[in-house]
């Protein structure tokens, strides 16, 4: 099914190559892939200058030219070309799905498809296993005319096994790397998502987020994170961490891409019954579903009161000085984009959220039950992997699982808090969450100072959202200086950082304010430009021009 001629042309570019004029092309402008919007493919697509088959040959061949050094994809699809022919048949007979209509997208290797790609969170405990139908989010991509392409790398069991594994590691990928410099921590979970978006590897990508999943990989690979409230968007056969702060969303190159992707995966669903509390899928409020495309418009700052909570965003020292610097001049942007700063926003229960632990027993209090929901609906299961308890076992038993080098310590501690997430002392901490994140969070500082948003560097913004299940959306800031000091992970086996390495400022906001966010982050992307600037120290070098009109190609 995969063509060996990608195989004989691996080789790692190691700068940008200039674009080729194809040897059979008499199209003029193929977009670059590392940069292609969606409306650049669709207009492409629709001009006939090329097909979904030659975007999927396109893709591919660039997975296989980075793969062997960054590791960010665990498997491609065998199916991608059958599909991409069907799709490419609908268009010429008119049918047209919608406008990701023959885009390829890869997905989180914890976002199941009923084909022949697994779905293991990293783990080879479930490598094999079988699932009733698709995960909803990938089955409302293939309704809408996307093209899965292939499962991307992740920190294994999203970032909840280990308290000394590193960012972007699974048994079942190896090691993801970032793109913007040698060894570099690609943070995570979602980091083959981050680095597959950031190289132009598919048109988008999907993560997932429990806290940070989306947003951090998003920042450190350059590119645009939506991490939508919890409930908007369906997480049925998604292997979970925890039911009330577990969200799926995209991961692109620009605001509107991820806004094309939110609005085909959104919506109810009636295997995840928190998709019931979407505001517009109830019988009695408005019903109109959020155009979240539309919502990227130039002037959605103008008037907006955009609040910065000053007190969380820590101490300037020589490592967070570029990111102060770089989020002034962002400030300054949204000023002259017409929006009114409400500086010292702060959220009055900071110091408590700092000191507490209720985060940490509702992911604990819902994994070993939400799991074994999980678990519950495979069809086929070769490990008899049935309980978290099986997860760990089988863990500390395979060799590719490198236990103990790399520990438990997550499984561990859900496996011995006593209680579930039915219990009184589970409400308690959830009740916390809520008041801390809420009245005494964010929500306390939208209300107090009559704010449409808060905006913060997003290192530090998505606890405060994932405990009460906002939504939040970064895009890119700026990058690391060529003075900066390479400093390694606690493992020694990644660079956090170092020169080039990108990071990223967050729009947040209350439950269900994703249409605005949007809004928002493409006001400020369009007038900063900052994704552009920042280039990858490895990309691949094909381009749509090599496969385009390849009378030789076998496929
Ligand atoms: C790159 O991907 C191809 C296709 O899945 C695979 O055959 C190859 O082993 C991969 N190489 C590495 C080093 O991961
Ligand atoms: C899924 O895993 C099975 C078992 O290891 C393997 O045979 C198969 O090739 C994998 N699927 C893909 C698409 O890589
Ligand atoms: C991290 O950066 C240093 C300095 O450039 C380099 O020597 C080292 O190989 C990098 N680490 C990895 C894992 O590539
Ligand atoms: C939601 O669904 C889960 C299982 O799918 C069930 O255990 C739970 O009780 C349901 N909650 C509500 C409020 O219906
Ligand atoms: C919504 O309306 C339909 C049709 O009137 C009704 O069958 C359904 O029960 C309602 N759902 C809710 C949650 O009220
Ligand atoms: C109804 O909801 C849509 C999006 O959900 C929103 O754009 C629109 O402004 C709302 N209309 C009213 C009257 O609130
Ligand atoms: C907000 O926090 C900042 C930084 O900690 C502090 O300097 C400022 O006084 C605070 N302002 C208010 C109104 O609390
Ligand atoms: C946080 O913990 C420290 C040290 O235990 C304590 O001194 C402080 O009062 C606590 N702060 C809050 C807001 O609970
Ligand atoms: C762990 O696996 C071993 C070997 O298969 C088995 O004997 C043991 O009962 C398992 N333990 C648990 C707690 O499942
Ligand atoms: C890098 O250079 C800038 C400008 O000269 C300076 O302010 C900064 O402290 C330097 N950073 C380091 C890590 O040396
Ligand atoms: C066209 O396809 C042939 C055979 O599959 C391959 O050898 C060749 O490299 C391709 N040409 C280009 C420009 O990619
Ligand atoms: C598609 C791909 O690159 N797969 C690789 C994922 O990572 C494992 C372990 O490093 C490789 O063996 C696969 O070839």
């Amino acid at each position: 099914m995969m063509s060996t001629w990608f195989l004989a042309k691996v080789l790692v570019a190691i700068v940008p190559v200039a674009s080729v004029v194809a040897q059979y092309s008499t199209t003029p402008a193929f977009p670059s892939l590392l940069d292609a919007t969606a409306d650049e493919l669709i207009s492409g697509l629709e001009a006939g200058d090329f097909t979904s088959l030659d975007l999927v040959q396109a893709y591919v061949g660039r997975i296989l030219q980075v793969n062997s050094t960054l590791h960010m994809v665990t498997e491609i699809n065998p199916d991608a070309w059958t599909i991409a022919k069907e799709l490419d048949e609908e268009r010429s007979c008119g049918k047209i799905r919608g406008p990701l209509h023959g885009l390829p997208i890869i997905i989180k290797n914890n976002i199941a498809t009923a084909d022949e790609m697994n779905n293991t969170a990293g783990s080879f405990s479930l490598l094999g296993a079988k699932v009733p139908r698709d995960a909803t989010v990938a089955a409302k991509l293939r309704a809408a005319g996307a093209i899965l392409l292939g499962k991307s790398n992740l920190s294994q069991w999203a970032n909840y096994r280990s308290s000394n594994s590193s960012n972007g590691w699974s048994a079942y990928g190896g090691q993801t790397y970032g793109a913007y410099y040698p060894g570099q921590d690609p943070s995570g979970s979602s980091s083959g998502s981050g680095v597959s978006a950031s190289l132009g590897l598919a048109f988008g990508t999907l993560g997932s987020e429990t806290d940070g999943s989306i947003i951090s990989p998003s920042e450190l690979n350059n590119v645009v994170g939506i991490k939508p409230t919890v409930g908007l968007t369906s997480r049925a056969l998604v292997i979970p961490i925890s039911e009330h702060q577990d969200t799926v969303g995209p991961i692109a190159r620009t605001v509107k891409d991820a806004a094309y992707i939110l609005q085909a995966i959104a919506g109810p669903d009636r295997y995840d019954n928190y998709t019931s509390a979407i505001p517009w899928a109830s019988n009695c409020t408005n019903t109109t579903k959020p155009d979240y495309v539309a919502a990227c418009k130039l002037d959605a700052l103008a008037g907006k009161r955009i609040g910065i909570p000053r007190n969380t965003l820590g101490d300037r020292d020589i490592v967070s000085a570029p990111i102060f610097d770089a989020f002034d001049k962002a400030i300054a942007i949204l000023k002259e984009a017409g929006a009114i700063i409400v500086d010292n926003a702060n959220y009055t229960a900071w110091d408590q959220y700092l000191n507490s632990t209720a985060e940490g027993t509702v992911l604990d209090g819902d994994f070993k039950p939400n799991l074994a929901a999980y678990l519950a609906q495979l069809t086929y299961n070769p490990n008899n992997i049935h309980t978290l308890q099986d997860v760990r076992n089988f863990t500390q038993r395979f060799p590719a699982e490198e236990y103990p080098s790399r520990d438990t310590a997550d499984f561990d501690s859900s496996l011995a808090l006593n209680f579930s997430n039915t219990s009184p002392q589970f409400w308690a901490a959830y009740q916390e969450d809520l008041y801390i994140g809420g009245p005494g969070g964010i929500l306390g500082a939208l209300d107090t100072y009559n704010l449409d948003a808060v905006f913060l560097p997003t290192q530090g913004a998505s606890g405060i959202s994932a405990i009460i299940g906002g939504p939040v959306v970064t895009v890119p800031l700026g990058s690391y200086p060529s003075n900066t000091t390479v400093i390694p992970n606690r493992r020694g086996n990644l660079n956090v950082t170092a020169p080039n390495i990108p990071f990223g400022v967050s729009f947040a906001g209350k439950l269900w304010s994703e249409e605005s966010l949007i809004g928002f982050a493409y006001a400020y992307e369009q007038r900063s430009h900052v994704r552009t600037k920042v280039k990858p120290y490895i990309q691949p070098s094909i381009e749509l021009a090599d496969v385009v009109g390849n009378k030789t190609s076998k496929l």
